[in-house]
């Protein structure tokens, strides 16, 4: 069984790309299963075949301790910790080969408290990745583009498990736009000539440090362009989430 978890700022796609995803899988003959992990999904695109809304309650934590829903989010993020035993028995008793998981709305409830990683890790035994969303809309500026390596970076320290890399709703942008921010994913000089084009000021000065950074530690990769409302690059995701997992393989055969 391998595990995939979908991560990404706020409203970057990742429930539609689970769904789609899962979808897709399905119709590829392969056996694969759904979790939601987002206790506050109030709506999904898709119907989970684990639920985390089954083990915390949002609107309840709000009335019981008194709490906005910023408040309750984050406690429930950590309570879902206390239950991992439970999720882990549920996703193992599915015996798919490939488990999507969905993760938090907001991607530092789950990212960048003390509970995510721990929930990782606790989630089964198998094999794991990471696919991390860059929201192509947000991605057309070249300071967010580089912002968003950055955070990026910041899930693969806090992981520390393979990660791929997608430039989601590509069908949003113009196609060259598309292929100007992948571009910029596999070439410093194309990264740089965009900064230098869009940006003036502090902002240009900020985003040239932050890319030189990002290549002297490393931190550049391949960015595949997908959509979720189209299924555009849906194919190159899956091959390169074979090679990640399986080293190319199929997850069933
Ligand atoms: N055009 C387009 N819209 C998308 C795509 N993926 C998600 N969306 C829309 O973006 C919004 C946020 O998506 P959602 O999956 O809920 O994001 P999440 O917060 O990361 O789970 C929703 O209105 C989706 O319908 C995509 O590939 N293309
Ligand atoms: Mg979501």
């Amino acid at each position: 069984m391998y595990i995939v978890f979908i991560i990404g700022t706020a409203g970057s796609g990742k429930s539609l790309l689970t769904g789609t995803f899962g979808d897709w899988l399905k119709m590829s003959k392969q056996n694969v299963s759904i979790v939601n992990l987002d206790p506050g999904a109030v709506t999904l695109p898709y119907s989970p075949d684990v639920d985390v809304r089954n083990y915390v309650n949002v609107e309840n934590l709000m009335e019981e301790y008194r709490l906005g829903p910023n408040g309750a989010l984050v406690m429930a993020a950590d309570l879902i910790a206390d239950e991992i035993e439970k999720i882990t028995e549920e996703i193992e008793e599915l015996r798919s080969d490939i488990v999507l998981v969905d993760t938090s709305g907001q991607m530092e409830l789950f990212a960048f408290r003390a509970s995510g990683p721990y929930i990782a890790n606790e989630l089964t035994k198998e094999t794991k990745a990471i696919v991390y969303l860059f929201d192509s809309v947000f991605s057309v500026n070249p300071l967010n583009y580089v912002s968003n390596l950055f955070l990026s970076a910041a899930v693969y320290n806090r992981f520390l498990m393979p990660q791929l890399h997608l430039l989601s709703k590509c069908d949003l942008l113009p196609k060259q736009e598309v292929q100007k921010i992948t571009d910029w994913s596999t070439s410093q000089r194309a990264l740089e000539t965009s900064i230098e084009q869009k940006l003036e000021g502090t902002k240009r000065l900020l985003s040239i440090d932050m890319m030189h950074a990002i290549y002297r530690l490393g931190l550049n990769f391949r960015l595949l362009p997908v959509s979720a409302k189209t299924n555009e690059g849906i194919l190159n995701v899956n091959s390169a989430l074979e090679r990640i997992l399986t080293g190319g393989e199929k997850y069933t055969y």
